[in-house]
């Protein structure tokens, strides 16, 4: 898998892309990441890539022709018969998530391309980006800190880039619930006891717990995503009995949560 990224501040990505899981699997080849100057690609001595708004406004825009070079010649450097998936991280996109990581990492090809100012002019989106993408409801100053976002969030799904001891089976969101509380030692923290059934060895035991931890923190903080989360019959049980508790309506059983 090759990302190609397009910014105006290339050596943000210079420590991202040598430290951690990312820099060692770049060491090994399992991708491959270009970033590219956007200003590279700008014809007057200024090397100006940014105007004033036409309609006026506060700030400047990027303009389209340096911008739709550069894109051109990335798209141009892409392999025989490889269709380059362009990506503009921009806060009017659609909100990333694990499904769009999923996708992306089925592709051969993934170009990103970082906004600026108040943004990049319309025509670059009309004529040249495939998919807007949105890291959040949040304004940043550009586009690069959500392209590292992206690069990671997919790359730990390519074959090789997480070691054995880390799965990205078990992560928040690979089973559309949020993931179960972790503890390590010690087994008493500032009087706080990991729960019994950690320590029980009862490998179905803490699976259940577990599993319930998973949908008691998902109902809790995240009741959105039960929507879309494929739940068993047993799932649907544990949610009742702990809607049931919720309203006082039965179950005397205590919410173990962080028993
Ligand atoms: C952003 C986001 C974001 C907006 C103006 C860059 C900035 C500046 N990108 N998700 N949220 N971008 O805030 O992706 O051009």
């Amino acid at each position: 898998m090759r990302f190609d990224v397009l910014t105006l501040f290339p050596r943000l990505f210079d420590a991202f892309l040598v430290e951690s899981l990312i820099g060692k699997a770049l060491a090994r080849g399992i991708f491959e990441v270009r970033v590219r100057d956007i200003r590279d690609f700008a014809t007057d001595r200024h090397r100006t890539v940014d105007d004033r708004p036409f309609g006026g406004g506060p700030g400047m825009v990027m303009m389209p022709e340096p911008l739709g070079r550069a894109i051109d010649e990335v798209k141009a450097s892409a392999s025989a018969g490889v269709k380059p998936l362009t990506i503009l991280l921009s806060p009017t996109g659609r909100r990333f998530d694990q499904e769009t990581a999923v996708r992306y990492a089925g592709q051969e090809h993934v170009i990103l391309v970082c906004g600026r100012y108040e943004g990049v002019d319309e025509r670059v989106s009309r004529t040249r980006i495939d998919e807007e993408l949105s890291l959040g409801d949040f304004v940043l100053s550009g586009g690069e800190i959500p392209a590292m976002a992206v690069i990671e969030a997919v790359t730990r799904l390519l074959p090789g880039v997480l070691g054995k001891e880390e799965s990205a089976e078990e992560d928040t969101f690979t089973n559309g619930l949020l993931e179960y509380p972790h503890y390590t030692r010690p087994r008493v923290f500032e009087d706080l006891p990991v729960p019994e059934v950690l320590l029980s060895g009862d490998h179905e035991a803490i699976r259940a717990w577990r599993r319930r931890q998973s949908l008691v923190r998902t109902r809790e903080r995240r009741p959105d995503l039960l929507h879309s989360a494929a739940l068993s019959d047993e799932d649907r049980e544990v949610l009742l009995a702990f809607e049931a508790e919720a309203w006082g309506l039965g179950g005397d059983e205590k919410d173990e949560a962080d028993s």
